[in-house]
């Protein structure tokens, strides 16, 4: 999973400068650019059909199209299907605990601000057993992009009712039908304070693709809701929003406000299918830059003193 190595020196190729190449002096040295042969780790373990097979396709296009290096980009995710997602990019990536994706990844992004972050994972990861670090990572509007592959089900552990399933979803834990409410990721998501809000589908992976560029350049906390079919647990989910299906794909309407937080919340309340593409789009300082902020004072206070010493001192402190 972890392979700076991969991207081998070639002759052959023409320097490229890189999309992030603000740190180390190996970034000088001329590199091919990337392929998605290079980008492509193991064969997905996804059952034939399912949505996330979109959404990684599109990701490794994304990391092409912006020449991002492996090393570059970190791709972090909790436990589900679509929480395998690192394991099929030959870059730096991390599977970690259930739920519990964005604060590992709020912890890379404070320490590495020369990567790009990107946390993939589905509805029951994100809303569930996750959703309080959803509300607090996007009120600290930290820098990193959160990819929610919503299916509306719990693929990997075979049809339990997740927080989006809709009421009357029979599962195996709701067998006479779901009858709780479900809840709104975008709404949610506006209301906790992410500045950066956008619905796409993976039926339309051109428009994934979209999204994915405006949030990877936003600098704070950004949030895509991608329906994504899981053809085995909940077929047919989001026909009405496949114009192949007989649905509708509808853009977000050209003179819809994007700072508006009224307007997007409007946007998010609509019935299915809606409207696709970015809801709410505001600026406001990140974690990441108000922490450095703070750093830097304390650092020049303590001039001289390496990071491990300043820490000492401060547990030294607390004694
Ligand atoms: C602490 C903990 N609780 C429960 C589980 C079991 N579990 C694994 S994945 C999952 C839900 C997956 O659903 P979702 O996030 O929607 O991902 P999908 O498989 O649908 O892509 C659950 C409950 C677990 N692995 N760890
Ligand atoms: S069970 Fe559903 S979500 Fe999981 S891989 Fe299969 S189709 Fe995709
Ligand atoms: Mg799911």
């Amino acid at each position: 999973m972890i392979a700076a190595a991969e991207s081998k020196l070639n002759p052959e190729n023409a320097a490229v400068t890189p999309a992030n190449s603000d740190t180390s002096a190996s970034e000088s040295i001329e590199r091919p650019p990337l392929t998605k042969k290079a980008l492509v780790a193991e064969h997905p373990t996804w059952c034939p059909g399912c949505g996330d097979f979109a959404v990684l396709a599109t990701y490794y296009k994304l990391i092409e199209r912006r020449k991002v290096w492996h090393e570059k980009v970190a791709t972090v995710a909790g436990i589900g299907c679509s929480s395998r997602f690192p394991y099929f990019v030959q870059a730096h990536g991390v599977h970690f605990i259930h739920g519990r994706a964005l604060p590992f990844a709020t912890g890379v992004s404070l320490s590495r601000p020369d990567l790009h972050v990107f946390v993939f994972g589905g509805d029951g990861d994100a809303f569930s057993i996750g959703g309080n670090h959803f509300t607090h990572t996007a009120r600290k509007n930290v820098k990193l992009t959160y990819v929610v592959m919503d299916n509306q089900v719990y693929g990997l552990t075979k049809k339990q009712t997740s927080p989006t399933s809709p009421l009357g979803f029979k599962s195996k834990t709701d067998v006479w039908g779901a009858v709780d409410y479900p809840i709104n990721p975008m709404k949610q998501a506006i209301s906790a304070g992410a500045t950066f809000v956008a619905r796409t589908t993976h039926t339309n992976p051109g428009h994934v693709l979209e999204m994915m560029e405006a949030a990877m350049d936003h600098d704070g906390f950004s949030f895509i809701e991608c329906l994504s079919e899981c053809v085995e647990f909940y077929p047919g989910a989001f026909h009405d929003s496949n114009p192949r299906k007989g649905g509708r794909f509808n853009v977000v309407p050209a003179e819809h406000d994007v700072t508006d937080e009224l307007a997007a919340y409007k946007l998010a309340g609509e019935p299915f299918p809606g409207h696709f593409g970015i809801f709410y789009q505001v600026k406001r300082p990140t974690k990441n830059a108000l922490e450095a902020k703070v750093n830097q004072r304390l650092q020049s206070k303590v001039k001289g003193l390496s990071d491990l010493e300043l820490m000492q001192q401060t547990f030294a402190r607390l004694r």
